[in-house]
């Protein structure tokens, strides 16, 4: 399967495993292509200043790939995948091998060969795709896990590009990552950037510490450098590539217009209604995934109800959890999981017409979202392990009145930036539980002080500032080495 040839060369190219749009065929057979309503879009859009951009990615269905299109001032570049390199490159070794690795083996990562040899291959397909579409000397910005390959493969085609990765996820510590048996060939393959972006600057270190410890890399403040191998494989040459913390953020001016519109007033004002006008709302939303926590956030919330600390009508729990990767086991159960802790929970502390947790397992828009936000009076947002965790960002933002409290986890991304947050580790029970009743019972100018310094750290770090910032690193980073030296690599 080739890339579709695209005659047009662009100075700014993005690449992400995923195109920004979905097609939607309506009965007659018509095609249209909807903006999906992403961050990334609108940090792209801000930075491309009138540039003309293309965008390589997946358009979300197997088989062969549209002809490139226009979409704005943007040129979606569409990458094609088969139903078997889905479950192989895709579903397999980015969901089931990578993404459990990255998030501190929550769940065992699978290892297979077969899934592996794909991951290189669709990763090499796309280097092709955005070596067509690049311009003489252009930037170009690959996004996350999927695609850690694509800058050493797109590197030894195109030596002349300027080359960024950016990981949304966590970067493992050396002492997971080095499980990995491929663990000598993606870190070559990433080590084709000239710079790598990273959430957190842990994420950051880990990186380099795994290229020390795996490749034998020298590092020079937050500079690596690679001398290069003795043999023909991936990103064999010597390099120079930065590694740092860029951590991404949220479109707030836009969200927070969005949450101050009338209908999203009156629609928040209408969900507390038919919650039954609760003194107290507690708000989860997260994609069903095993990195949120959402195990041990019931737990927390089921113990708090079975100790009488918390009941309905007074107060109830609303989850929202979206539907997510279905195909892949581990999925599977942690959905069974949920639903049956939720039914026991229901089944012990609601009445008729006293409910103790609304769960809801469906994807809203934006302006739901919004209203949702508004009418939490206790955001939780308590993953094991996540790279950012939008959703708090969101959360603070959408609070114009000032009122709200956000639980963070520590193990997000985002407790970093948010040191104002009632900040808890989801693995302590007890603490958790302690922290949730802090959140609800604490006065009301303490939460406001909170929520008003959360909400001026998101508002002065939004998702523009992220993308500049990323940017501005990239088109001054290190790229070739100064002296190549000639050692050998280990374990490569
Ligand atoms: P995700 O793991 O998908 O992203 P997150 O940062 O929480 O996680 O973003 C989820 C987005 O989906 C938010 O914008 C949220 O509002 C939206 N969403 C969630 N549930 C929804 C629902 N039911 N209906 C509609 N929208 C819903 C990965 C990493 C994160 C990192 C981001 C960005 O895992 O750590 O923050 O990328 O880099």
């Amino acid at each position: 399967m080739v890339s579709t040839a695209d005659p047009r060369t662009y100075d700014f190219v993005i690449a992400a495993n995923r195109l920004p749009v979905d097609r939607h065929v309506s009965p007659d057979g018509t095609t249209t292509w909807k903006t999906s309503p992403g961050g990334l879009v609108t940090a792209m859009e801000s930075v491309m200043h009138g540039r003309e951009a293309a965008w390589v990615g997946w358009a979300g269905f197997p088989g062969e790939a549209p002809e490139p299109f226009d979409d704005d001032a943007l040129r979606l570049h569409p990458v094609p995948l088969s139903a078997e390199e889905l479950v192989d490159y895709y579903e397999g070794f980015s969901n089931d091998t990578l993404w459990p690795l990255y998030h501190d083996v929550i769940v065992p990562p699978t290892f297979h060969r077969s899934w592996w040899h794909t991951y290189q291959k669709v990763n090499d397909r796309f280097a092709a795709a955005i070596a067509e579409v690049a311009a003489e000397g252009a930037t170009v910005w690959v996004h996350d896990y999927q695609l850690q390959l694509v800058p050493a493969l797109l590197r030894d085609r195109r030596p002349d590009l300027r080359i960024g990765w950016f990981n949304h996820i966590p970067f493992p510590p050396v002492e997971l990552f080095a499980q990995l048996p491929w663990r000598g060939l993606i870190l070559r393959g990433l080590l084709g950037a000239d710079f790598l972006g990273f959430q957190r600057p842990d994420d950051a270190r880990n990186f380099m510490r795994s290229c020390r410890s795996v490749l034998g890399t020298t590092n020079r403040g937050d500079v690596v450098h690679w001398a290069g191998a003795d043999d023909d494989r991936l990103g064999a040459a010597p390099r120079r590539a930065r590694a740092a913390a860029v951590p991404i953020s949220i479109d707030a001016s836009g969200f927070e217009h969005l949450a101050r519109s009338p209908e999203v007033r009156e629609r928040a004002r209408e969900i507390r209604e038919s919650l039954g006008d609760p003194e107290v709302v507690l708000l989860g939303v997260d994609r069903l995934d095993y990195t949120k926590g959402i195990r041990h956030r019931l737990r927390a919330i089921g113990e708090l109800f079975e100790d009488g600390e918390i009941a309905p009508p007074e107060v109830t729990f609303v989850q929202v959890a979206t539907p997510s990767r279905e195909r892949v086991e581990a999925y599977r159960t942690l959905r069974e999981q949920i639903e049956g802790t939720v039914g026991r929970i229901n089944g012990d502390f609601s009445h008729l017409g006293d409910t103790a947790i609304h769960y809801l397992h469906q994807s809203y828009g934006r302006e739901e979202m919004a209203a949702l936000f508004q009418v939490a009076d206790v955001m939780l947002v308590t993953p094991l392990r996540d790279g950012m965790n939008l959703v708090a960002k969101e959360y603070v933002t959408a609070r114009h009145d000032g009122g709200g409290a956000l639980v963070l986890s520590e193990f997000t991304g985002a407790a970093e930036e948010m040191r104002s947050a009632y900040l808890c580790n989801p693995h302590d029970i007890t603490g958790l539980k302690q922290t949730i009743l802090r959140a609800i019972r604490d006065t009301p100018t303490a939460k406001k002080r909170r929520m008003s310094a959360l909400r001026r750290r998101v508002r002065t770090h939004d998702v523009q500032r992220w993308a500049d910032d990323f940017l501005r690193a990239l088109a001054v980073a290190p790229g070739k080495p100064e002296k190549p030296t000639h050692t050998d690599g280990k374990d490569a």
